[in-house]
């Protein structure tokens, strides 16, 4: 069982692009687990996530990167014995830091990829003023430019640089990749990515 950890700041699209790539993916037979630890605008419904196949959980206490690592473990543990996916995917609080909730999923799991959203919109104040946005693109593996229907294509590309500069250092390995996850424009290539293995 594969396990996929989504972060990004609130409201940076976690809840609408996890549902866009998991919809494709159980419509490739993959089996998808669901487990959310976010309080978004976009809520997650049970039921529409049923009729594709998927089962999804709510972790509601607290957050899993601190309070709650223990409720992550059981849900890991119930969904594996209830449901048995090929692949759990995790929506973090938009204020959890990832290192830690590796930590956690990593005994329980073969292999975990972790994507770090940034909202094109708001990207250079969020990383200027939160520490944990800094924090976020730094565990990632996949950093995903999110939210290009609003930008213009300069400004992609003013925000692809000044985001790899800022991996450079820090994060050299991780990749970075541009979509909408409102208009499903390039999901593929993140479908794609988690399903390559390492
Ligand atoms: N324009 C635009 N809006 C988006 C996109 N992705 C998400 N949103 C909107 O951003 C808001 C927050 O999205 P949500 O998925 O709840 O973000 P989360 O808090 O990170 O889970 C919602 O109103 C979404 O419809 C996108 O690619 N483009
Ligand atoms: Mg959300």
């Amino acid at each position: 069982m594969n396990f996929v950890i989504i972060g990004g700041f609130l409201g940076s699209g976690k809840t609408t692009l996890m549902l866009e790539f998991a919809k494709k993916l159980a419509s490739n037979d993959v089996k998808v687990g669901i487990l959310v630890n976010d309080f978004g605008e976009v809520a997650i419904d049970g039921d529409t996530v049923s009729d594709y196949g998927m089962n999804a959980i709510e972790i509601t206490k607290g957050c899993v990167c601190c309070e709650v690592k223990r409720d992550l473990v059981t849900q890991i543990r119930d969904l594996k014995n209830s449901y048995d996916p090929d692949l759990i995917v995790l929506e973090t609080s938009g204020v959890a830091s990832l290192l830690p909730i590796h930590r956690t999923v990593q005994p329980y799991v073969n292999e975990i990829k972790t994507l770090t959203l940034i909202d094109i919109s708001r990207y250079d104040k969020l990383i200027e003023r939160f520490e944990v946005v800094k924090n976020q693109l730094f565990s990632a593996d996949l950093v995903v430019i999110n939210k290009i229907d609003k930008a213009s294509s300069d400004e992609l590309k003013k925000a692809k640089k000044k985001i790899s500069k800022f991996l450079k250092d820090e994060n050299p390995g991780a990749r970075i990749i541009e979509a909408s996850a409102k208009e499903g424009t390039k999901v593929d290539g993140i479908v794609n990515f988690i399903g390559e293995s390492k």
